[in-house]
């Protein structure tokens, strides 16, 4: 029997909320240009467990490329151009980065996306992320973009309240998230991923969020 449904186009996006779009598979072609990219960024700013407000370690690992890069410590969460361990400015972005994010915003209808931070964390099996909201970007009126690389993760999508019930949206490697407008600041997380092998990356699922926070 030949297989008739065969999507040779791979599958097309999908609109999860008014203004939040899953692109499947949309970073692939780019994959090993991502990796070489970020390879440099890694040695300049290796991945680290920060410590929050509350004095803990945060479960996943994470570093920033970009003018602006996610912080936190003692004293709170925050956007900083230096990486706190090495004292100097955050790696640039890569161009292949900021290309495949504008590219992304626009196929989800958000035109002339330019960020100027790209936080990227850094999950092993068992890592989770709680439920929370992005909201130490200077204006929430700018989208987001999110690309999965890896091991596959259940994403949180809840709503606007914490209460709300999150569904389970399933990410895979090469998966792109855009978010904005209403649906900036919704909660989310990641369960826990689950154990396994990725052919490309091993033990381990990468997220970049590519964000304008200054
Ligand atoms: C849709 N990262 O770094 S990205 C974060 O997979 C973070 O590492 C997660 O949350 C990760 O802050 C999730 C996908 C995502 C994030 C926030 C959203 C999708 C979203 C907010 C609203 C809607
Ligand atoms: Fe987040």
């Amino acid at each position: 029997m030949i297989q008739s449904d065969l999507d040779l186009f791979g599958p097309q996006p999908q609109r999860l909320a008014s203004q939040t779009v899953l692109l499947p598979g949309f970073a692939v072609p780019e994959v090993e240009a991502l990796l070489d990219a970020l390879r440099p960024v890694l040695r300049a700013a290796p991945f680290r467990h920060m410590r929050t407000p509350g004095g803990l370690h945060m479960a996943v690992a994470l570093t920033n490329c970009g003018s602006l890069g996610w912080v936190s410590d003692e004293k709170g969460y925050r956007y900083s151009p230096t990486d706190p361990v090495s004292g100097q400015p955050w790696p640039a972005l890569p161009p292949i980065l900021l290309d495949l994010a504008g590219r992304a915003a626009t196929t989800a209808g958000f035109d002339g996306f330019v960020p100027d931070a790209c936080l990227v964390n850094h999950y092993l099996p068992g890592t989770r992320l709680s439920l929370h909201q992005d909201r130490d970007e200077a204006d929430f009126g700018q989208p987001i973009v999110s690309i999965s690389l890896g091991l596959p993760a259940v994403f949180l999508f809840g709503g606007l309240q914490r209460s709300d019930r999150p569904r389970h949206i399933p990410l895979g490697h090469g998966d792109v998230l855009v978010w904005g407008g209403e649906d900036r600041l919704r909660f989310h997380g990641v369960l826990p991923i689950k154990p396994g092998v990725h052919p490309r990356l091993g033990e381990r699922r990468i997220n970049l969020t590519l964000r304008k926070a200054g």
